[in-house]
C-alpha cells in the first residue's frame, strides 16, 4: 500500500475516466482504484459540465457518487450500460480477473453483464501470470455457511470465513464471504463453474471473460492498456 501504488490506481483512473462520453449510462465500480474513478468523473461532471448516469456496484460507491455530484439509477438492464469501470484484485494474461477483496463483487458482477464494455483499472502490480496468490472471494448465503464451508473444503484448500470487527463481514446483500487460498488457479473457468454449482454458493469472484480491456497504470504514470483480441 502507499504512495506509489496509489499513483498507478490514480493514472489508470484518470485514464479511463477520459474516455466517458456525454450521454453515458456508466457501470461504477467499488474499491480503493474505483474511488480515484468517481474523483474524477465527479470533477469532469462538476467543472466541464459532463452529463453521464451512474449504477453503482455498492452503496459504499452510491455514497461516494452521490456526493461527488454523479446522478444514480439502480440497475435495471435495459438499456445496457455503455461502460462500466472497475478494479480488480489480480488480472491475468487472458484478462481474467479474481474480484472481490472489497465484498462486492456479486453487484460488481450483476454490473459488469449488463454492460456494453467492461473496462478495468488497477495498478500494474496486480497484473499475474496466473490467478490465485489473491484468496478467492466466494459469497454463500448466511444459513448453513460452515456446512458450504466444508463443501468448499473439498477443493483442498484453506476456506475462511470473513470477518470485521470480529463478526462475520455482511455484504450489501446481507450475505456472508468465504475467501479460498487457492494459490494457483489453473482452469478459471471449470473452477468458476464447480464453485458455483455448490449449493449455499451466491456467486464467485472469478470473472472470466467479461473484461474487454485493462488499464495498468505505473508509479510514474504511464498506462499500458491491454485489450481482449488485441495484438
Ligand atoms: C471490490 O469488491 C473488489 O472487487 C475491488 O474491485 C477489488 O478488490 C479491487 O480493489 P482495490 O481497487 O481497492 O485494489
Amino acid at each position: 500500500m502507499g504512495g506509489n501504488e496509489d499513483a498507478g490506481k490514480r493514472a489508470a483512473a484518470k485514464r479511463a475516466v477520459a474516455e466517458v462520453q456525454d450521454g453515458m449510462l456508466l457501470g461504477l465500480g467499488t474499491g480503493t482504484t474505483a474511488t480515484f474513478v468517481i474523483d474524477e468523473l465527479g470533477r469532469r461532471v462538476r467543472e466541464e459540465g459532463l452529463k453521464v448516469t451512474g449504477v453503482p456496484s455498492s452503496v459504499r460507491t452510491a455514497e461516494q457518487a452521490r456526493a461527488a455530484g454523479i446522478p444514480l439509477i439502480e440497475l435495471t438492464g435495459v438499456p445496457p450500460l455503455d461502460l462500466t469501470i472497475d478494479g480488480a484484485d489480480e488480472v491475468d494474461p487472458h484478462g481474467d480477473l479474481i474480484k472481490g477483496g472489497g465484498g462486492a463483487l456479486l453487484r460488481e458482477k450483476l454490473v459488469a453483464v449488463a454492460s456494453r464494455e467492461v473496462l478495468i483499472v488497477c495498478d500494474d502490480r496486480k497484473r499475474r501470470p496466473f490467478l490465485g496468490a489473491f484468496p478467492l472471494p466466494v459469497v454463500v448465503v448466511p444459513f448453513g455457511w460452515s456446512s458450504t464451508r466444508h463443501r468448499l473444503e473439498r477443493f483442498g484448500r484453506p476456506v475462511s470465513l470473513r470477518t470485521k470487527d470480529g463478526v462475520p463481514f455482511v455484504t450489501d446483500d446481507g450475505l456472508y464471504i468465504l475467501d479460498v487460498a487457492f494459490g494457483r488457479i489453473d482452469d478459471p473457468a471449470t473452477l468458476e463453474r464447480e464453485i458455483r454449482g455448490i449449493v449455499g454458493v451466491v456467486e464467485v469472484g472469478l470473472f472470466i471473460g467479461l473484461a474487454h480491456r485493462v488499464l495498468y497504470g505505473f508509479p510514474d504514470g504511464r498506462v499500458e492498456e491491454w485489450a481482449r483480441g488485441g495484438g
